[in-house]
């Protein structure tokens, strides 16, 4: 079990040279841990660690690829202070995973960074927000036609309280568990969902399937149980990075928490055979995209 980790010993964000069994494991479902890599607070930011720094009306702060910051309290000098927190954690995110992966470089796309200041579970939300349980990540309004989400988390939380997460089984096994339970890709649905401004673009066949992969697993409170399953208490002080469409994952607790999201076009990793698309392609026998 305790194979779903690989731990990455570094202490530095700039990695000298990447171990090719560190790609090969991160591809293949891993989570790269790394216990010594810090993200470092200036002293004033340490004022951004309580809740009440996030706006009640959303989830997370966000920092977009223009620098725009979403979603906090507080006046100008505030804002723009938290904006460069954030800011620099990105910047180490992407030093990070481009020594990490140099192939990926050319072809990564970058996301809004987030910041989670909330404890997890303080938020009434329908099961299928919950991440509290199993999940492989799948976005409901934004189609990605197989395109890999790739995230890079941080733990800040001054308390030395670590975010516990659980992780589950390999995507394959979910995936045959699951795929007999879904429901079938409508392509006239797909569309009506689209022309009601629902989803940016059209569902393809492969994010419908993501979708109700993701929903399956949410729903399924004896899955969620018994399926095989590891606790990782990730401490304060410590990075991981995982293919969060393809590792299933669930956060029991913590807060304070950083986190970059990127994007990659499935046919640009190490090994495309390993893709959520090429396995859920695998397994229906049709072309999902
Ligand atoms: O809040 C967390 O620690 C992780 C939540 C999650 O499932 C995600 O960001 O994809
Ligand atoms: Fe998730």
């Amino acid at each position: 079990m305790k194979d779903k980790l690989i731990e990455i010993t570094t202490g530095d964000w700039q990695l000298d040279q990447a171990d090719p069994d560190w790609v090969a494991g991160l591809e293949a479902g891993k989570v790269l841990y790394f216990p010594n890599l810090a993200f470092e607070l200036l002293p004033p930011e340490t004022a951004f660690l309580k809740p009440e720094i996030l706006d009640p009306k959303v989830r997370n702060i966000s920092l977009n690829e223009h620098g725009q910051l979403k979603g906090a309290q507080g006046d100008n000098d505030t804002q723009e202070a938290l904006a460069a927190m954030i800011g620099r954690f990105r910047s180490q995110a992407l030093a990070l995973v481009h020594s990490l992966l140099p192939k990926y470089q050319e072809s990564l796309r970058v996301a809004p960074t987030s910041y989670r200041p909330m404890p997890v579970g303080n938020r009434k939300q329908s099961w299928r927000a919950d991440d509290r349980r199993l999940h492989v990540d799948a976005f409901p309004s934004r189609p990605n036609y197989g395109e890999r989400i790739l995230r890079v988390f941080t733990n800040i939380n001054p308390h030395d309280e670590p975010r516990v997460w659980r992780l589950g089984e390999p995507f394959e096994e979910m995936a045959e568990k699951m795929l007999p339970r879904a429901k079938p890709y409508v392509r006239w649905q797909a569309s009506v969902i689209n022309k009601l401004g629902i989803t940016k673009s059209m569902r393809s066949e492969y994010d419908h399937l993501m979708l109700q992969l993701h929903d399956l697993m949410k729903s399924d409170l004896d899955y969620q149980q018994q399926v095989e399953q590891l606790t990782v208490p990730f401490p304060p002080g410590s990075v991981w990075v995982c293919f969060s469409d393809l590792v299933s994952h669930a956060v029991a607790s913590g807060q304070y928490m950083l986190e970059q999201t990127l994007h990659l076009p499935a046919d640009k990793q190490y090994d495309p055979t390993l893709s959520p698309l090429a396995i859920l392609s695998r397994i229906t026998g049709r072309q999902l995209v």
